[in-house]
């Protein structure tokens, strides 16, 4: 089976230019200069001229199905994976856990049990740690070398839930430093906001605002910094930041990376276009539906001018989505009364490719580095390249033929994740989602479902490219 994408003009993160892309199976053969093409055949023609034809966007940390605070997120791999090919995701890497006092092993073989036979994209895992002792340690390793597993996200948040202290985390990055893989880390000081949560909860402060309000940027800052320090003791440990929401945060990883060091950062679609504002503006509980860590930050400071700033100048390296849905209904209605048992999170899987390109129709990004942000690095980052990111001879061809000259409009209405309302409620993109394929296969097209659950395989990934 073959087929050839005509046309369009291919993105790639150094530079573009009008190809055609020739597909055999579910490979890449060739990308070819239109002159070159007709003479070639294929079973199958897409025209993709004045459209861009861009890498399957690869979003680098969701959580489907994920137990948080008593209910799970709302997405199954199987809705999950399918919103995310809607909006031209054709790779999640998701996180696998181990639960405190779970043995690692454990903790992934229930991922690959709750994902086998349902994805419809392909997949792969990082591990989150919940306990770092001597096991956890040697199954490092383990992961690393047998299972495809190459990064570990730690927490310096939840306590009692997820948190690891710093003794943790140092040996974590020890042991990381050995074997190659990358530690993400969710950094924000989870001891003094438990303080700030419990004080608020006693002077009666118990709607979703004060979410926001008891998490302040000092402390993801203070963590982000604490974090950068172990790594620098952990003989320069490759360390990943996500979801870096603050720009005292930024500022942190920026020093690091001026300094030469193996620090990098993600951000996501949320704290680029919301704000603590559009959840005070929300009438009585309806601000739960921004309860995400890191929080939202306030329009009054400079955070979203400084995260597009660190997206163009690769301080931060990623946009992904930290897709973490629930609904309203039964799941965040779990903090009525009091914010602190509202489950963490906002969906928008199917959304992230869309709102990085309104930042290139809004002349935040160059075309070059949306795509370097939403497949490129993020292939890179954790060992899937050049499988997957690029449009080139050799690579899995999981592509997207966007129309810059489309429209998307998100609401509940008409997204596919398994979501009773938006986060993005309302907000229009000057851009669309035409075609998606997955491995040479077309999953979707002008809007019309044509994968299936079970299509997605699970991907062992490499080391990153960025070691150092
Ligand atoms: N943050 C969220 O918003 N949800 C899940 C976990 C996390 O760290
Ligand atoms: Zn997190
Ligand atoms: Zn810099
Ligand atoms: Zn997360």
């Amino acid at each position: 089976m073959s087929l050839l994408v005509k046309g369009g003009t291919v993105v790639g993160p150094t530079g573009t230019r009008v190809a055609d892309v020739l597909v055999e199976g579910e490979k890449i053969v060739a990308v070819l200069d239109p002159s070159y093409t007709p003479q070639i055949t294929a079973n199958e023609v897409i025209d993709a001229s004045g459209k861009y034809v861009i890498p399957g966007g690869i979003d680098a940390h969701t959580h489907m199905e994920m137990p948080f605070g008593g209910t799970s997120a709302s997405d199954t791999f199987d809705t999950g994976t399918r919103a995310a090919a809607y909006g031209g995701t054709t790779t999640i890497i998701d996180f696998a856990i181990q639960r405190t006092g779970e043995v690692v092993q454990d903790g992934l073989a229930a991922w690959h049990a709750k994902t086998d036979g349902e994805c419809h994209i392909d997949y792969a895992f990082h591990m989150i740690l919940g306990g770092v002792d001597a096991d956890a340690l040697k199954a490092m390793d383990r992961l690393v070398a047998d299972e495809g597993i190459t990064s570990f996200k730690l927490f310096m948040a939840y306590p009692g839930v997820f948190y690891s202290d710093d003794g943790q985390i140092l040996r974590a990055m020890q042991t990381a430093r050995e074997n190659g893989a990358l530690i993400m880390m969710h950094a924000e000081n989870g001891i003094a906001i438990d303080v700030l949560v419990q004080q608020a909860l006693e002077r009666g402060e118990t709607d979703p605002i004060y979410h926001g309000i008891t998490r302040p940027a000092a402390l993801e800052a203070e963590a982000t910094n604490r974090a950068i320090a172990l790594a620098e003791v952990a003989q320069d440990c490759p360390l990943y930041i996500v979801h870096l929401s603050a720009s005292q945060a930024l500022a942190k990883v920026a020093e690091a990376r001026d300094q030469g060091r193996n620090v990098f950062a993600e951000t996501c679609p949320q704290y680029l276009y919301l704000t603590l504002e559009d959840q005070l503006g929300a009438p009585g509980f309806e601000g739960a539906k921004w309860v995400c860590s890191t929080p939202l930050r306030s329009k009054h400071e400079s955070h979203q001018r400084d995260l597009w700033k660190g997206l163009r100048n690769n301080d931060l390296a990623i946009v992904s989505t930290d897709h973490c849905p629930f609904c309203m209904k039964d799941q965040k209605e779990l903090g009525l009364g009091d914010f602190s048992k509202i489950p963490n999170g906002i969906g928008g899987v199917e959304h992230r490719v869309d709102l990085v390109f309104q930042g290139v129709v809004d002349g935040q990004l160059s075309l070059e580095r949306w795509v370097e942000t939403i497949a490129t690095t993020p292939a890179r980052m954790f060992g899937l390249y050049p499988q997957k990111g690029i449009v080139q001879p050799g690579s899995d061809a999981d592509l997207v033929i966007y129309d810059p000259n489309g429209t998307t409009r998100i609401g509940a209405a008409t997204h596919h994740m398994n979501m009773d309302y938006s986060a993005y409620e309302g907000i229009e993109i000057k851009g669309r989602v035409g075609t998606v394929i997955s491995r040479g296969e077309v999953i979707v097209a002008d809007g019309n479902y044509h994968g299936r659950k079970g299509r997605g395989k699970f991907l062992k990934r490499g080391l990153s490219s960025y070691l150092m």
